[in-house]
């Protein structure tokens, strides 16, 4: 479903077995050194989700090669199958003439945020990549209310979807830049067989970097 302009929702889109091998895969890459780690704001807050940077590593506002504002280890590689997945989902999100969905556009930057009960994510833009392939996220383990807004203001108008547990979206064209964020998680709602207690959200980004 099209949420706005080049921006997909495909509910269900990661079958059960790859959810559990996602989520595995998600718990080694949280693991120190370069682990799960709590990202502080210019100023002086923290964010509630947490986060594990692949490829390169985000902070508030940029990338770095380096766990720059955690433990200072280089960030883990980008995973090649991480690139793959990424280009099947702009595939069948938008088609396989899509900006992205070519082997030309370079994945190589994951964000995994984990979120428990009480974490949201304010209203932001992602504007520190230097390439306008689109965003791919992934969602697993508790329902939450995703906050799709607009490309002018982080205020009204907006529409709430709920992302599940192997939802699907993809951020390309206009909705690159729109406003968007995470304003309540529904504890407790996570596929139980999955064994994940919180929501965890993956996005692939391509940066446009040199290498
Ligand atoms: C629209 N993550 O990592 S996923 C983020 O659920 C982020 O953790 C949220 O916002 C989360 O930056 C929302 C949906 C999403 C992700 C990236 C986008 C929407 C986006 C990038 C550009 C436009
Ligand atoms: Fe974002």
């Amino acid at each position: 479903r099209e949420i706005a302009p080049g921006a997909v929702h495909l509910p269900d889109w990661l079958d059960a077995g790859r959810q559990r091998h996602l989520l595995e895969a998600c718990r080694g890459w949280a693991r120190p050194p370069a682990g799960l780690r709590t990202v502080r704001t210019p100023g002086g807050g923290t964010m509630t989700a947490r986060q594990v940077c692949l490829g390169r590593h985000w902070y508030p506002y940029g990338y770095a090669r380096t766990v720059v504002d955690g433990d200072g280890s280089p960030v883990k590689p980008f995973p090649g199958r991480l690139g793959e997945l990424a280009r099947e989902a702009v595939t069948d999100a938008l088609g396989p003439g899509a900006p992205g969905a070519d082997p030309a556009t370079v994945y190589d930057i994951a964000l995994i945020n984990f979120y428990d009960a009480e974490a949201r994510m304010g209203m932001h833009r992602d504007s520190d990549e230097s390439c306008d392939a689109p965003v791919v996220s992934l969602s697993l383990g508790d329902t939450c209310v995703f906050r799709f807004g607009n490309t002018e203001s982080r205020t009204r108008p907006y529409t709430d979807v709920e992302l599940r547990s192997g939802d699907l979206f993809v951020f390309g064209g206009p909705s690159r830049l729109a406003y968007h964020g995470v304003p309540k998680v529904h504890a407790g709602t996570a596929p139980h067989e999955l064994g994940l207690t919180g929501r965890l959200n993956l996005t692939l980004r391509a940066s446009g970097f040199p290498p």
